[in-house]
């Protein structure tokens, strides 16, 4: 320990600073004592018992025989940053933190409880940190259960997918977002790892892959994802559904579908499964599948391929709405796990997309064919394949000079979509718009003050064949409504 015995270079005083002090050293203390030595802090020990302090000295660690509850051995000691109380006597410890917040107010001061009621107390007389060991064991032994289960859990799912031979479909819940297609993804590395290459995984989803976001991250991490077709449904084995609480929730599977696993966070509550899988996971208290996809590949030691770490932890990233929704510690635990292995500059790019041509073309027509009113821009930007585009284009719109209240709206196959945006803090358009399309049939508006949607399904006009025609005759009576109730005319315009 010589470095130790020396005072640092810029440390011009002529004792060296004591960083921490334990009081009392029995095995609690010597354990702490040994935590802290292993960062080589500067530790001072004090005990009552001769015996103890010689044998530390004995181990060159810095010791002292005192009395804790002597107050003037306290000032005599220089003022360290942290102060253990840890003797195993309550009285004692409650003494000992009196007098060091009375000396040394700024010091951090923990203290060992010796039962519920002195820790307690010893709130009360300032310690900053009071630790029961009793209750730490407890919780620790609840800790290592919950651990243990979890990898029995991926033991159990290793075990299953390397006694399969054949193709094992891996079925996304419908418009695959990147927590859903992240999981699929470890599981298929999985299930390669575990079959050693004898199980095929095909990753299979319904309805689209939507927001430009979700498309440059398939996109770019070059994952293979096959429409769920009859025919591909047929050549699987097996069927796994990742992100998904049960078979025709929230895909298109028969309730009865033969499933044989399911990995899911979602809640559970009211969810009959018709059929038993043969492995099931459902955790509604993890904030994405992702984060129990990456605890099984920790549990189970297996390599983690640099695309499938960047894509948990996006999936991770994407579900918990940037770590700020439904997040466990679990899943932060696990998206730092995750993150030194993730590729840096492709997780840049997927968070910052560039735009679609579609995307493009419709921001375009949304400039083009404003109408600004007194504040209000109205826009058609008409026949889009992508209804995501709708909502960007509001929000872009909004950004024009002088305009308070961006409404955009299109016609896609299936609906009439609009998206308002609103700075104006007079106005709630989520509330005007509800009033102004409540004679719509099968409509649904709603929204915030600040912003809305509504949308339309079309099939109550079928026989109306030309879908601007359509678009035109739906729409143009709910913004007549729409202008009369925040009182503005139809017939002036501003210049634009
Ligand atoms: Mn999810």
């Amino acid at each position: 320990m010589a470095e130790s015995d020396g005072v640092l270079p810029t440390n011009n005083q002529t004792h060296k600073k004591i960083k921490y002090i334990i009081l009392g050293s029995g095995s609690i203390g010597y354990n702490v004592l040994e935590e802290l030595k292993e960062n080589d802090e500067n530790v001072l020990v004090i005990d009552i018992n001769e015996k103890r302090i010689e044998d530390l000295r004995d181990h060159r660690h810095q010791a002292m025989i005192g009395d804790m509850t002597d107050p003037t051995l306290i000032t005599k000691i220089p003022e360290p940053e942290v102060a253990f109380v840890l003797s195993a006597d309550k009285d004692a410890n409650l003494a000992a933190v009196q007098i060091l917040k009375k000396a040394y107010p700024q010091t951090h001061v923990i203290a060992r409880a010796l039962d519920p009621f002195s820790a307690d107390q010893l709130v009360d007389h300032g310690a900053d940190v009071v630790l029961y060991p009793q209750q730490v064991v407890a919780k620790s032994a609840v800790n290592h259960m919950n651990n243990l289960v979890a990898s029995r859990n991926a033991q159990k799912l290793f075990s299953l997918l390397s006694s399969w031979t054949g193709t094992l479909g891996i079925i996304t819940h419908k418009n695959p977002d990147p927590d859903a297609i992240s999981s699929a993804m470890a599981l298929a590395a999985i299930a390669t790892s575990a079959s050693g290459g004898k199980l095929a995984t095909r990753i299979l989803y319904e309805g689209n892959i939507g927001h430009q976001e979700n498309r440059a991250f398939v996109n770019l991490l070059e994952i293979k994802m096959e429409r769920l077709t009859p025919e591909i449904f047929s050549t699987c084995n097996y069927l796994a559904l990742v992100d998904c609480v049960a078979p025709g929730m929230n895909n298109d599977l028969p309730p009865d579908a033969p499933i044989n696993i399911i990995i899911d966070h979602h809640s559970a509550e009211g969810i009959t499964r018709v059929k038993k899988p043969e492995f099931l996971d459902s955790r509604p208290n993890v904030g994405a599948t992702a984060s129990i996809m990456t605890q099984y590949l920790q549990e189970l030691y297996l390599p983690i391929d640099k695309k499938v770490a960047t894509a948990l932890f996006y999936g991770i990233r994407a579900d918990t709405k940037e770590f700020q929704r439904n997040i466990s510690p679990q899943d932060l635990y696990n998206a730092a796990y995750l993150l030194p292995l993730t590729d840096r500059s492709l997780l840049e790019v997927i968070m910052a997309p560039s735009l679609s041509q579609e995307t493009l073309d419709v921001l375009g027509n949304g400039i083009v064919n404003r109408d600004v009113r007194h504040g209000y821009l109205f826009s058609n930007v008409g026949y889009v394949r992508n209804r995501d585009a709708i909502p960007q284009a509001a929000d872009m719109l909004l950004n024009l000079e002088g305009v308070t209240t961006a409404m955009v709206y299109g016609i896609t196959d299936t609906n009439i979509t609009l998206s308002a945006r609103n700075k104006d803090i007079r106005l709630h358009v989520g509330d005007v718009m509800k009033e102004a399309f409540a004679d719509i049939p099968g409509a649904s508006a709603g929204g915030h003050a600040t912003m809305a949607a509504l949308s339309i399904p079309l099939n109550a006009f079928s026989l109306v064949k030309d879908k601007e025609e359509l678009l035109s005759m739906v729409i143009d009576p709910v913004l007549s409504n729409f202008m009369r109730l925040v009182g503005i005319s139809e017939v002036e315009g501003d210049e634009n």
